[in-house]
């Protein structure tokens, strides 16, 4: 608890629970009302809430590790130190930050013409004149494009580019890059700008931008919510406005333009209070910013890309925003989402964290986010440029040039993305290995933003290097392809690649080569059926208050298993005895981390794979997902220890998994697994329970590889006739004898 600045008198304490919300439009003047910007970890969404209540402005957003940043009143800051709530200070005077920049900015009263247009920040303006300017120096590619009018009667504008005519001929892709639907993101804008100078400066020097430019058209829309943006240039006082300027009538003003689109609108994480910071508006597209922007799309049916910039807090995220479950792309969003992280990280070495905005920051319903991708079926991200906090919205002119070049970088890869035909993704991971002579089951996910069918899609296959083969897949529906491929002899390699086939161009995954998979027999070397007790239960530094673990014949409640995986037996570990038939609270996992730790076992021999039975629950109950349960492979006795897997998606059933510990773990004899079941989110259910633990070895076994070479010959032959008319490893058909038919076997498996 407390920040790093003098404790607060009791008084500011108590005056700011009585005045929350109201001391935030005062001036700064006091020493207690001077803004300053905290960093808090909410333990659970009940400070969520309490933060809200206590009227405090959300800078940036929820992602632990990075935590959460607020800008405080000192009023609103002894409030939260009352709450209890641990913080840091990230920013101890805004308002110090505001004034440097306003008075650099005067300073340099148009002074910045003619100077680099990315030395500094640049009001609507000049923006709008460097549109003009850019439009005019490359009349064969860049136009400038209205997307409408501003609720003010401001004009959004944008450029076009490409050098293909306009309209561009049919089956062009079209990529959408906007920034700024909040008026306080200054480093949005740039970004935006950057990208189109790019474009336009290296067309026909940089081979990857003459392509994105001589095959698609690019739209840049560097204000969309111009009204906002005119308004933070206005006064020191409105510098960190955010919405629009509706006049609500009921004295606020503005809507949150990034909760007004279209899906989903109205749902969680946004807000019917006119007043607040993510107001949604009257109806989904009822401002006239959003709308334009709804109608500029549509009426391109090619787009089928777009970047919504926002600032700050380093993040690169995709749908959905309205919900924590997966999109239903979410394995495709979430490889590129790593492509253009990776790209924007070897620019400057600055990390972004790329994942969907549900599960990755916080629930917000009727983004730009989920509507490019759910109703115009667009590959559609979200990027939150710098910094991390340090500045936030205040950011020193030095960063804007690296900010808008790593983000141009991460634009580039999603321009490549854009230009093919579809995005072909695995909608589940295929598998690491598979059974001799058994077919496999494959399946591929086609997304094709421009909105065409393939007119075939493929599984391909090759066995050790041979013929590449094909097959036709079925649509199965959302976009999924399915069949299967022949099955392999063992101890072979089959490599599988898919292909969409359109009239222009194939679309592969992978682009060469092919996904391998291993052809080989599991042998089991060690069952436990765990009826006998024997783990280690609990850990030092386990923090669960109830529900540790514990051997024995689980009670069911609601949440944990009633009876354990085996058949034949009764016992299994679990979390905690609940009370027979209690509610799924019954002695759950609360209040932290249990442990649950396997004896040593031998996976010296490659290919070693456990498997286990494991239930999850944690779909029930309040704060639902929040938690899961994380398995750790040890090689050193437990000494140090490596993610397996992480469980999350709960489910009230026993569910099998065989993790391969080649590459993972380094081969040893004392080898443990350990399962941490915790209960970190807010008060939800956690019941975990783990059964039947099994070893085994992938290999090919093969009676008639006599001498264990790995191939059947010469001297298994010698092995074999050596022994003829005796019995022993050579007799392979068990008869008791080594004659003709052991031969004849021997011969079936030559080579
Ligand atoms: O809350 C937002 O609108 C974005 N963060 S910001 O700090 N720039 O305000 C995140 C948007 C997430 N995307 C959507 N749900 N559309
Ligand atoms: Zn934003």
């Amino acid at each position: 608890m407390g920040g790093t600045t003098p404790p607060i008198r009791l008084w500011a304490a108590v005056v700011g629970l009585a005045l929350a919300g109201a001391l935030t439009a005062t001036a700064p003047g006091a020493e207690d009302d001077v803004r300053s910007v905290i960093r808090i970890q909410p333990r659970a969404l009940r400070d969520m809430r309490l933060m809200d209540s206590i009227g405090a402005d959300m800078w940036s957003h929820g992602v632990t590790p990075r935590g959460v940043d607020f800008m405080v009143t000192g009023a609103q800051r002894g409030a939260v130190e009352r709450a209890g709530i641990a913080f840091e200070t990230t920013i101890s005077d805004v308002d110090a930050l505001i004034r440097a920049e306003h008075e650099r900015l005067s300073a340099q009263q148009g002074g910045l013409a003619g100077a680099d247009f990315f030395a500094d920040f640049r009001p609507l303006g000049q923006i709008d004149a460097r549109l003009d300017e850019l439009a005019a120096l490359h009349p064969a590619r860049a136009s400038v494009v209205v997307v409408g009018q501003s609720l003010e009667g401001r004009t959004i504008r944008g450029l076009r580019i490409s050098a293909l005519s306009d309209p561009a001929p049919a089956g062009t892709p079209a990529i959408l890059f906007d920034a700024c639907q909040h008026a306080r993101e200054w480093a949005t804008p740039p970004v935006a700008m950057y990208i189109a100078q790019r474009l336009l400066d290296d067309y026909g020097v940089d081979p990857e931008v003459t392509a994105i430019v001589d095959s698609a058209e690019v739209f840049i829309v560097p204000v969309v919510n111009v009204d906002g943006y005119a308004w933070t240039w206005a006064s020191v006082d409105n510098r960190l406005w955010r919405k629009n300027r509706r006049i609500n009538g009921d004295g606020t003003f503005g809507v949150d333009l990034n909760r007004n689109w279209g899906d989903h609108w109205g749902g969680a994480g946004s807000s019917a209070t006119p007043s607040s910071d993510t107001y949604r508006g009257t109806s989904a597209f009822s401002e006239p910013e959003t709308a334009a922007m709804r109608n500029f799309t549509q009426a391109r049916p090619n787009l089928v890309a777009n970047i919504d910039f926002h600032s700050f807090s380093q993040l690169v995220l995709a749908s959905w925003g309205w919900t924590v479950e997966p999109a239903p792309q979410a394995a495709l969003l979430q490889s590129i989402g790593n492509q253009m992280k990776a790209a924007i990280l070897s620019t400057h070495a600055v990390d972004y964290i790329a994942g969907p905005i549900g599960s990755t920051l916080y629930l917000a319903s009727g983004g730009s986010v989920d509507w490019f991708y759910a109703s115009e079926g667009m590959l559609s991200w979200t990027i939150e440029v710098r910094d991390t906090g340090a500045y936030g919205f205040i950011m020193p002119p030095s960063e804007i040039l690296p900010t808008i070049e790593e983000n141009f970088a991460g634009a580039m890869v999603l321009a490549a993305a854009a230009l093919e035909p579809a995005q072909l993704s695995l909608p589940a991971p295929l598998p690491s290995s598979v059974q001799p002579a058994t077919p496999v089951s494959v399946a591929v996910n086609v997304f094709a933003p421009s909105g065409g069918a393939p007119l075939a899609v493929h599984a391909l296959w090759r066995v050790d290097g041979a013929q590449w083969q094909s097959v036709s897949l079925n649509a199965v529906g959302n976009g999924n392809y399915g069949g299967a491929i022949p099955g392999a002899g063992c101890g072979s390699e089959i490599e599988v690649a898919f292909d969409a086939v359109y009239p222009a161009q194939t679309a592969r995954l992978p682009d060469a080569g092919g996904f391998p998979i291993a052809v080989d027999s599991l042998e089991t070397v060690a069952e436990d059926a765990l009826e006998i007790a024997g783990w280690s239960l609990g850990a030092t530094g386990d923090t669960a208050t109830s529900g540790i673990w514990v051997h024995g014949d689980p009670v069911g409640t609601t949440s944990q298993p009633e009876n354990d995986h085996t058949a034949a037996g009764t016992n299994c570990y679990f979390t905690g005895q609940g009370a027979a038939g209690g509610g799924a609270g019954s002695a759950d996992v609360d209040g932290g981390a249990t442990t649950l730790t396997t004896p040593p076992f031998d996976a010296s021999a490659p290919g070693t794979v456990v498997s286990y039975f494991r239930w999850w629950a944690n779909h029930l109950g309040g704060n639902p997902g929040q938690d899961s349960m994380l398995v750790s492979g040890s090689a050193d006795d437990g000494a140090t220890w490596t993610l397996l897997e992480t469980v999350s998606a709960g489910n009230t059933a026993w569910l099998g998994a065989a993790i391969n510990l080649d590459g993972l773990l380094v081969p040893s004899t004392s080898t443990r697994l350990r399962f941490v079941a915790a209960d970190l989110g807010g008060g939800s259910l956690v019941e975990a329970a783990i059964d039947d633990f099994a070893l085994s070895v992938a290999g090919c076994d093969r009676p008639a590889d006599l001498d264990g070479s790995g191939a059947v010959d010469g001297a298994d032959l010698g092995l074999m006739l050596a022994a003829w008319g005796a019995s022993g490893a050579a007799d392979l058909d068990g008869d008791g004898v080594v004659g003709g038919p052991d031969l004849a076997i021997m011969l079936a498996d030559w080579g």
